[in-house]
């Protein structure tokens, strides 16, 4: 399996983000790419290329242009105004406020396209971000090549950012601009399999009234968990897309049975869906001793998870999402790959 990875990725890393009333070191940092590129070459896992460079239209395909906009110049407009330290969000719209418009100020557009503040947009984050799309689109071609496998290594992760919004570290939606790619150059319906430990609430509102991607997540219930306002079981799809979104709520503790049965029924519903192409939404944070999470996986499942996703027979396009347990990111990571291939 061939590996895109660009060290682009360490333009983007965040002072710190506000954890629960307290500003402390972000947890999405630069290590994490590199302890997993640093597994895949011990494992020999295949060969690492760096992506290809696209041009924007397969981002406009999926998100709104004031927010590509956005990320591209919150950082420069922050410093205009005599700030220093990364740009955040400072307050956001809410019942009774005007949505109907976009608004001028910074600040006001910083409101409008987020709905978090843990996500900080630095001087060159807007690089690292691009390159982490690039990143995604080269896997999807390695796929269009041919190949019946790649990895992604995607950072910063993506699953929490929706069309007009950005928010959970991710700015940009690495895996749906890779599924919209597949299927404007001919697949016919992608699913997205999400089995990071939080909800993929981006993924599914991209895709929420449509048919041709298939949407499963399984992840930390939403009333105990980030992102706490999307991913519950009753949220089936809308429109054409009803019954194309399907979402595994897990309580904090959860171990691997209770795990597994949910992503056998998840594949099960993948295998019926018969999709072109799998890509999965790669988040290792489902470990027991991930810092912020709260199910109980141990090494061993997720190769296990690896061989499970392998049984659908279809070309898979991973793409990293969230791992926060720094230590052992590379050995789960790179255990779902081994488990894929089989070794
Ligand atoms: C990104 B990915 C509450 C702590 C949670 C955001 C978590 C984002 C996870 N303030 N902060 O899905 O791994
Ligand atoms: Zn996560």
């Amino acid at each position: 399996m061939k590996i895109v990875y660009s060290a682009d990725h360490f333009l983007h890393h965040a002072p710190g983000e506000l954890l629960f009333g307290e500003f402390v070191p972000a947890f999405e940092k630069p290590e994490r790419a590199e302890l997993v590129l640093a597994r895949v070459r011990e494992m020999e896992l295949g060969e690492v290329i760096a992506p290809q460079i696209f041009p924007l239209e397969p981002i406009t395909r999926v998100h709104a242009p004031g927010l590509m906009e956005l990320l591209q110049s919150a950082h420069k407009e922050w410093v205009e105004l005599g700030r220093s330290g990364a740009a955040y969000p400072y307050t956001w719209p809410t019942r009774g406020m005007r949505m109907d418009r976009v608004p001028t100020s910074l600040d006001g557009r910083l409101a409008f396209y987020s709905f978090d503040c843990g996500t900080a947009l630095t001087a060159t984050s807007w690089q690292a971000i691009k390159s982490s799309v690039d990143v995604a689109l080269t896997g999807a071609t390695l796929l269009q090549g041919g190949e019946r496998a790649a990895f992604s290594l995607c950072r910063p992760p993506g699953h929490h950012a929706g069309a007009d919004h950005y928010g959970g570290y991710c700015f940009l939606n690495n895996a749906a601009i890779a599924a919209q790619k597949l299927l404007d150059d001919g697949a016919k319906r992608v699913a997205i399999l999400d089995v990071d430990y939080h909800h993929g609430n981006g993924t599914q509102q991209i895709f929420y009234n449509r048919d041709d991607v298939f949407f499963v997540s399984l992840h930390g219930h939403p009333d105990q968990e980030y992102p706490y306002l999307l991913g519950f079981e009753d949220e089936k799809g809308a429109g054409k897309g009803e019954g194309y979104n399907l979402n595994f709520p897990l309580h904090w503790g959860t171990e691997w049975p209770g795990y597994e049965a949910a992503l056998q029924e998840g594949i099960k519903r993948i295998a019926a869906y018969a999709p072109d192409v799998v890509v999965v939404s790669l988040g290792v944070d489902t470990y027991k001793d991930d810092p912020i999470s709260h199910f109980k996986l141990e090494h061993e499942h997720f190769t296990r998870i690896g061989a499970m996703i392998k049984a659908l027979n279809k070309p898979t396009l991973f793409v990293m999402e969230g791992g926060y347990a720094v230590a052992e990111i590379g050995i789960n990571a790179v255990n779902v790959l081994t488990g894929f291939k089989g070794a």
